[in-house]
């Protein structure tokens, strides 16, 4: 592959292209009429425009995309994630029009865009799943009966769902039939697809994700996990890898898992498996999403792999260049989402102009990002402007690094979820890594960034008064020691 199309937007397009750059591979951007003078578009080799600002009219027109790619010569097209980067179709027209999709092949895409055939998929590899059935049930006494042998709390969960659309707590067996039209009929009209089924409800746990890679020839590794507990619903704000409590063993075990699930659909790329970990460190299959992650550099920088190389190489038939046993974990790294939105006003859209952009720098950050000062955040996507990342020898110093950068971003003009960032690598609960998919709703309001931005004006406060103070003592000293000095000369 000489050319590649990235068909996305954003940071994730140039975070992309600067990968394909470095492998001495020619990028083509795509964009929308809004998105004409964005930074993927100016470093990109080329760029075709295909359409209006909203996305079904543009970054999600497949035919528009395999004739920018056709039009261009390019011989590969990479999804990025969002858009059309799960979309088995996009997956196939891609390939049918003899171009190389940069992804999975069709049928990994299918089978993991079913949760039941997912669990179907893996149900001869030994993976360990959530206490439950694996077929859609649309009878209620029946579900009655299955929920009664399970024990409440129960979930019902869409086949089709994601993002927890069409999932339903049950409490008590009185609550399950009302409880379980809901979810068909939001599963209906949000997929079109209203197949739900039941789980026993796992009430505190935490979210443990596992990347993995697999190449044409057979060869699947993982490359450890991304801890994702910290989500406000359903929408993650700050990753970690690794997780502060997997023991080398369960890592190991839930690596061999998610390898296992790789291998149950023969996958062919990156990937990554998600796990509900129980408070007790027992962990369960949720599923796999066949796509790059937006948290993906937590992984790189702590397995230094470049992710995106890998999955071109992969694409072009190469055989993966390591063995499990090639890697390992060194340091820490943390990563937290800056959303245009407002956490002191329910995180609501924050849209506007980005009158100051000024990154933090320095070793050991990283900030993927798509915007530049003076930019203004359109409304039509999603509202992720950036992705802050650190890294560390320790967790303690991936979090240090983390508060200093925050301290250092500096964006005037729109709202973002830096403060909110502030308060969670503050918090007591994510330092001494006790904490589950509840934290953000259990510790988080407004009021309580106010708390945490008060002290931290108090510590600076305190630390001002006190360099002052210091200042002033070595001052004195100067003054004495110059008069001393003076006298003795003038004498
Ligand atoms: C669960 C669960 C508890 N028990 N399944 C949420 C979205 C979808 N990917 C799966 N999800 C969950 N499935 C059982 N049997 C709790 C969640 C869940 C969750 C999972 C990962 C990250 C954040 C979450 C927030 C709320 C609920």
């Amino acid at each position: 592959m000489k050319k590649i199309l990235v068909a996305n937007r954003g940071e994730i397009a140039l975070r992309i292209m600067k990968s394909a750059k470095k492998m001495g591979i020619k990028t083509v951007a795509v964009y929308s009429e809004i998105d004409r003078h964005t930074p993927h578009v100016l470093f990109a080799d080329e760029a075709i425009e295909i359409g209006p600002a909203p996305s079904a009219q543009s970054y999600l027109v497949i035919d528009k995309i395999i004739d920018a790619a056709k039009k261009t010569g390019a011989e590969g097209i990479h999804p990025g994630y969002g858009f059309l980067s799960e979309n088995s179709e996009f997956a196939k027209a891609v390939t049918d029009a003899g171009i190389i999709f940069i992804g999975p092949n069709v049928h990994a895409i299918e089978v993991m865009g079913s949760k039941l055939a997912a669990k179907e998929a893996v149900k001869a590899y030994d993976i360990p799943m959530v206490p439950g059935i694996d077929e859609a049930i649309e009878d209620v006494e029946e579900a009655k009966k299955i929920a009664i042998e399970i024990g409440f709390p129960i979930l019902i969960k869409a086949s089709a769902g994601g993002g927890g659309k069409g999932m339903r707590i049950v409490e008590h067996i009185d609550e399950l039939s009302e409880q379980m039209e809901r979810a068909i009929s939001e599963a209906e009209s949000a997929f079109g697809d209203g197949s739900v089924f039941i789980e026993k409800y796992v009430t505190s746990p935490r979210h443990i994700e596992l990347q993995v890679l697999a190449d044409a020839h057979g060869n699947v590794v993982h490359l450890f996990e991304r801890e994702c507990s910290i989500q406000r619903r359903h929408q993650k704000v700050v990753e970690e890898a690794p997780s502060s409590v997997l023991t080398p063993q369960l890592r190991e075990e839930m690596g061999a898992a998610a390898v296992r699930v790789a291998q149950a659909c023969n996958y062919e790329g990156a990937g990554t498996v998600e796990f509900l970990l129980d408070d007790q460190l027992n962990f369960y299959f949720l599923e796999m999403n066949t796509r790059l992650q937006v948290e993906h550099p937590v992984t790189e920088l702590i397995s230094g792999v470049d992710l995106v190389e890998q999955q071109i190489r992969i694409a072009r038939g190469e055989k993966l260049s390591f063995t499990q046993s090639d890697l390992n974990i060194e340091g820490h790294a943390m990563e937290l989402r800056v959303y245009a939105e407002d956490p002191m006003n329910n995180f609501l859209p924050s849209i506007g102009t980005l009158h100051t952009y000024r990154r933090p720098e320095g070793d050991n950050i990283r900030v993927d990002d798509g915007y530049e000062e003076g930019m203004t955040i359109p409304i039509y996507y999603d509202p992720m402007i950036a992705k802050l990342i650190t890294y560390g020898s320790t967790r303690e110093e991936s979090i240090d690094i983390m508060k200093r950068a925050i301290a250092e971003y500096k964006i005037e003009g729109i709202e973002t979820t830096l403060d909110f960032g502030a308060f969670v690598f503050r918090h007591e609960d994510f330092i001494s890594g006790k904490f589950d998919t509840h934290f953000v709703k259990k510790n988080f309001s407004a009021e309580s960034v106010e708390e945490s931005q008060h002290s931290q004006r108090k510590v600076a406060a305190i630390f001002a008064v006190k360099q002052y103070i210091k200042s002033k003592s070595k001052l004195k000293s100067i003054e004495h020691n110059s008069s001393i000095w003076t006298k003795s000369r003038n004498q």
